[in-house]
């Protein structure tokens, strides 16, 4: 039987042999790719899938990330963004301020908002269909992506409605799109240790097959690297691929449009005595992730996440989407969390040359990833 340790080069090109194939890999495939030592022949595997799939073409979008409030209820051990109300650097944008930053980004270019934030305790439920509502009448082409699961299900609490009539709600004041946030590792082990009082894997799944049965689509992602194992990782995705499964097959629905791999950044956090991903185990991640998910069509390399020069290499190992312009963005931040992290951001000048200097060719896509083209060069 393999174990974690060793991977013989008979038993990856077993694997190889499938992917050449078209051929799903099974858990069994997924456990040899991960204890392979061969990390570039996993990466030429990848690519093979990413170019089946997408040529040369790397997407990113103009997009503008509005994290509306840092105020939750949970005190999740990875999350160095939730502050309690009252704590020093606690906020709470009003809505009016979400939506005068939205018409800002809409006037330098962008196509997307997408808003996640904490679990505020008090705020009602009016206030996100209100912010929703305001974004759709200053901006009615921007798409509006938000709200993780996990957000969903707390509206569903405090709104007393089911998530079905949540996500309804939601719709009819402007939401467009789910992002993938707050997946986590579906697994019990790892939710007690790491995320206890979240909600489990059960509702975030229930969220998520409710969007597609409705026509939402959404994102799925995967915070990799903290305490969980390198099986409970490939378990996640193996769950994930079942959703999707399950959604395409569901005719008139919608489903997962991409997977977000997020390396965890132990800064700040409660886990900060973890050492974090390295390089290598950020390209495995994100080569077993295109190798295992064979029915979701993109795979992001969120550059705030793997940093830009990772996510450079990451596009020759399966990745072909780096997401956004972004611009400002709390949740993480890399040296530092004194607020002076939270300006991040790429023009689409070096969006260019990022993707270009890696071998591939640049396209602006929309939220649902429909290429976008343009007369001239616009700046944001
Ligand atoms: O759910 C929190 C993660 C997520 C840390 O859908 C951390 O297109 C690393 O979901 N280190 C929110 N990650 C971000 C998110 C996302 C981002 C970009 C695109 C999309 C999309 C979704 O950030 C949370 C959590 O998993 N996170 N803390 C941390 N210390």
């Amino acid at each position: 039987m393999m174990t974690y340790q060793e991977t013989s080069g008979h038993a990856l090109a077993g694997v190889a042999e499938k992917v050449q194939a078209g051929v799903r890999l099974t858990y069994e495939d997924g456990l040899t790719l991960l204890a392979s030592r061969d990390i570039h022949a996993i990466g030429r595997l990848a690519h093979l899938v990413r170019t089946r799939l997408h040529g040369q073409k790397v997407y990113y979008n103009r997009n503008r990330h509005i994290n509306y409030t840092n105020v939750c209820a949970l005190s999740c051990k990875f999350c160095s963004f939730y502050r309690k109300r009252g704590e020093e650097g606690a906020y709470e944008m009003p809505v009016e301020q979400v939506i005068e930053v939205a018409k800002r980004a809409r006037e330098q270019g962008a196509t997307e908002v997408h808003i996640v934030g904490g679990l505020h305790p008090w705020q009602k439920f009016d206030y996100y269909t209100s912010m929703l509502a305001g974004i759709r009448a200053a901006c009615p082409d921007v798409h509006i992506k938000a709200f993780t699961a996990v957000e969903i299900v707390h509206l569903s609490r405090i709104a007393r409605l089911s998530i079905r009539e949540v996500l309804v709600a939601l719709r009819e004041a402007g939401l467009g799109s789910l992002p993938g946030g707050g997946a986590e590792i579906f697994d019990d082990r790892v939710h007690d240790e790491v995320f206890k009082g979240k909600v489990r894997e059960d509702k975030w799944f229930e969220v998520h097959r409710m969007a597609h049965a409705l026509g939402i689509y959404s994102n799925a992602t995967m915070l990799y690297g903290h305490v969980e194992t390198p099986q409970e990782r490939l378990g996640h995705l193996i769950k994930l691929r079942e959703l999707q499964d399950e959604s395409l097959a569901r005719e008139g629905g919608a489903s997962f449009n991409c997977l977000v791999p997020l390396s965890f950044i132990p800064e700040q956090s409660e886990l900060g005595a973890l050492p974090g991903p390295t390089g290598l185990s950020d390209l495995r991640t994100l080569a077993i992730s295109r190798l295992m998910l064979d029915n979701v069509p993109h795979i992001k390399a969120f550059w705030i996440m793997q940093g830009i020069g990772l996510s450079q290499v990451a596009l020759s190992w399966g990745c072909d989407d780096l997401d956004g312009t972004v611009v400002w963005y709390d949740i993480t931040k890399r040296g530092g969390n004194e607020g002076k992290g939270t300006h991040q951001e790429m023009t689409v000048e070096q969006m260019h040359r990022v993707i270009r200097e890696a071998g591939f060719v640049p396209v602006e896509r929309d939220t649902l990833y429909r290429e976008i083209a343009r007369q001239a060069p616009e700046r944001q």
